[in-house]
């Protein structure tokens, strides 16, 4: 029995998602060939395919599984699970209007022509808003629409912003904050479902590494109670004398969002010699 996973073949989410399961430990064979590829160590198939196809496929349980932008899963709006939030591709879909064009509020969007690869997201995102503009559905290159004259606004992703710098456009608000995510097949079936859950399991490994890092520091040994407090790590700190009487090395784990602030206390409290390295995965 093997899981299918569909990705996207070529284009802004295909390196990340192959990183993905490449640092999963998954060893893809031949991953040149167009269309599928299978892993040497793990009980997958790799689907290369067009991102808007992915939600489809996997509804339809073509692919068990798929990588995708929220984006995308939104706007095709398929009966699929989602299962988990990958961090990666992320980007916003924004309205954007001409940079000297005026913009008060939501409701000076009323009567515009909007250009848009997002239907079916503007449109109720419009409703709810109770804005009545007329949509323009276009397949790319959204972002020139206003400068030759097919409409007044775009609705389109935005990542950098140099897009909409570039062709004159300034963005006036966000309707969606998307990144990559997995989604999976209604149902999987057991065994299906048993080896999805070693993937989740090592996908989660990765993510709370990324999170997390590893410190390592030197303290004088009247100093460790309070630096031990300071320290949340996964239980407790790992302490080890030094060489040099009176002094330990503390070793411990941290969260990135709290690291500037634990390091300031660490070294008010007389910590010394602070290494910190990224941590490759953690299992918790
Ligand atoms: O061929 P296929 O249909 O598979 O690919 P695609 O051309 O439809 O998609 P692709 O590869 O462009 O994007 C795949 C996914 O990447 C999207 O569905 C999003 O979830 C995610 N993503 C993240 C982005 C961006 N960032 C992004 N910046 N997708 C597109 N863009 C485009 C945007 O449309 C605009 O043209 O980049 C431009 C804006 O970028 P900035 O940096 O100038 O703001
Ligand atoms: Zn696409």
């Amino acid at each position: 029995m093997k899981l299918r996973i569909a990705i996207q073949k070529s284009g802004r989410l295909s390196e990340e998602s192959l990183k993905l399961l490449k640092d999963c430990g998954i060893d893809i064979n031949n991953s040149l060939n167009k269309l599928k590829a299978e892993a040497n160590n793990f009980p997958l198939e790799i689907f290369f395919l067009r991102d808007d196809d992915i939600p489809q496929y996997v509804e339809d349980g073509v692919a068990d599984i798929g990588i995708v932008g929220e984006n995308v899963l939104l706007e095709k709006n398929k009966q699929v699970k989602t299962v988990n939030k990958l961090g990666f591709g992320k980007c916003r879909l924004s309205l954007a209007l001409p940079k000297d064009k005026k913009y008060k509020s939501i409701k000076d969007i009323n009567g515009l022509r909007i250009a848009t690869s997002y239907s079916n997201i503007l449109s109720s995102y419009l409703k709810k808003q109770k804005i009545n503009a007329e949509i323009h559905e276009i397949s790319g290159s959204v972002e020139i629409a206003p400068g030759i004259g097919l409409a007044d606004a775009i609705c389109d992703l935005v990542s950098s912003g140099s897009t909409l710098l570039t062709n004159g456009l300034k963005e006036v608000e966000v309707i969606l904050k998307s990144e990559a995510v997995l989604i999976s097949h209604k149902n999987l079936g057991k065994q299906k479902n048993e080896i999805l859950d070693k993937l989740l399991f090592r996908i989660q490994s990765l993510k709370s590494a990324r999170h997390n890092k590893y410190i390592l520091l030197n303290a004088p040994d009247n100093k460790l109670d309070a630096i031990c407090k300071i320290l949340p790590g996964m239980k407790s700190p790992t302490i080890l004398p030094l060489a040099t009487k009176g002094w330990s090395s503390v070793h411990s784990v941290l969260q990135e969002d709290q690291f500037w602030e634990i390091i300031e206390k660490l070294k008010a409290n007389g910590a010394q010699g602070i290494l910190v390295v990224p941590i490759e995965k953690m299992i918790l």
